[in-house]
């Protein structure tokens, strides 16, 4: 199994803020408030694609951020709403908070949707504010902030692409320059003791997970070499990449071709059913060319047909694209067949936002100085609060109130002892404490 994964930031856009307007009438210094609202955030939304088979297009994105709302306008005309940021992702990605490695959402189905992170909510512009005492509010409500999140999705993956062949014919080699994969290499037989997983970009945008997998042997099927636990890996994968040795002196490539086949088909007839792509690597070889002839009219022999051949040097990087293409068509060929056999079981469940657990930083503190027998209330939610504070505005000072309540501060102060009548600093204000 191999897992890709990537790591991202991703902040949903901030509600814009009410407007604090009014109509402008003739004869009348101030006609009506007509301040309009916030338009929302933008969200953050994931969707599961099933065209999509890696996080590739994520790897390279560090942050992703959506649209803030604008602010209200005059004439009571409200904000434009941010704009979501809708984000592909292939179906089976699991998505994590990374501070927390909670699991937030797993992306299973097609179309599965999930809004991950929605965006604030706009403000109310002073319209909403008027009441029968104040005609004339100079408060708007502000927009409700964005929020964001660093988080981890992880896709696991089988391979889709397995090398085969004997040892030292250079699969560690090949997996190494299609890959980031970084093997073991060496001029020894067995070099390689597990298999590697690497993912192979081709030039048109595809990809896939290639499997280097230990050197195959005669009697590999019954457990000789180290062959036989890893043939099980090549059970799983779609296509066959069989590497033959060009550089070979004494022997036939199609000899050596035969013999794993037949190892591959004790093991399980079924594996020879799949794609499968032959190689001759190390072309830069003085013997590749004979040993490639040699292969063809032996093949032609045995099959009454000329084989598919990709020649190449893995150590040269010579002649890979056209193996790449092919093992993406091979893949796409595969994935196609799997497709018409493939029902979907559940429904999706599309709109679940994540709801964030309590923090245990509640972005404010109550502390007492003995002194001057003051409470005080400071923190960053309790300076962003305040901002909208106005002494000679009933709703501004109900709206700091209520907000104030909703942040808790109450219970705070009265845990370290706060009682009626005692004072109580927040930000510049002072206030005797009545519950
Ligand atoms: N000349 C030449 N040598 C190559 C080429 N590819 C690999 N080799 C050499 O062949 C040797 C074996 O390469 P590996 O990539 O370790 O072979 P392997 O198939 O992974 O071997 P095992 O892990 O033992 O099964 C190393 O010395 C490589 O440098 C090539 O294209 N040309
Ligand atoms: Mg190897």
């Amino acid at each position: 199994m191999f897992v890709d994964e990537t790591k991202l930031k991703i902040a949903s856009g901030k509600g814009g803020d009410g407007a604090v307007c009014f109509r402008h009438e003739k004869y009348l210094e101030k006609g009506g408030p007509s301040g309009g609202d916030g338009g929302d955030g933008g969200s953050i939304i994931f969707v599961a694609d099933k065209n999509m088979n890696t996080l590739l297009s994520l790897r390279y994105k560090r942050i992703i951020v959506a649209q803030n709302g604008e602010n209200g306008k005059i004439k009571n005309m409200s904000g434009k709403k941010g704009e979501d940021v809708i984000i592909h992702v292939p179906e089976g990605t699991m998505i994590y908070n990374e501070n927390t490695n909670e699991l937030l959402c797993d992306l299973t189905h097609d179309k599965e949707e999930r809004v991950l992170l929605k965006g604030g909510k706009g403000g109310l512009g002073n319209q909403h504010f008027a009441t029968s005492r104040n005609q004339a509010p100079t408060f708007a409500e502000p927009g409700e902030l964005g929020k964001e999140l660093f988080i981890r999705l992880e896709l696991k993956v089988l391979a889709d692409v397995g090398l085969v062949g004997y040892p030292s014919v250079g699969k560690s080699t090949l997996i190494s320059v299609i890959s980031e994969a970084k093997p073991k290499i060496a001029a020894y037989h067995f070099t390689t003791l597990q298999p590697n997983l690497g993912m192979v970009y081709v030039k048109d945008g595809r990809s896939f997970v290639c499997a280097d997998l230990p050197g195959l042997i005669e009697g590999a099927s019954q457990g000789l070499g180290l062959g036989f636990q890893f043939l099980k890996h090549i059970e799983r994968t779609k296509v066959i990449i069989h590497i033959l040795d060009g550089e070979k002196v004494n022997g036939s490539l199609f000899e050596d071709y035969e013999k794993i086949r037949l190892e591959l088909e004790n093991y399980d007839p079924e594996i020879l059913k799949k794609s499968e792509i032959i190689v001759i690597n190390k072309s830069d070889s003085e013997y590749a060319e004979d040993n490639t002839e040699l292969f063809k009219m032996e093949y032609k022999e045995k099959y009454k047909k000329d084989p598919e051949i990709y020649v190449i040097s893995a150590l040269e990087r010579k002649n890979l694209d056209p193996l790449l293409y092919r093992a993406a068509d091979l893949l796409d060929y595969e994935n196609s067949k799997i497709e018409e056999e493939k029902v979907v079981e559940t429904e999706p469940e599309n709109y679940k936002e994540y709801t964030f657990k309590p923090k245990k930083d509640k972005g404010f503190e109550v502390t007492k100085d003995w002194e001057n027998m003051v409470y005080s209330v400071q923190g960053p939610r309790i300076d962003e609060i305040m901002r909208y504070y106005k002494e000679d505005s009933d709703q501004s000072v109900m709206w700091v109130t209520r907000n104030l309540r909703k942040l808790g501060i109450e219970e705070e102060l009265k845990k370290i002892g706060c009682k009626d009548g005692d004072l109580v600093r927040i930000g510049s204000i002072e206030f005797e404490f009545n519950e």
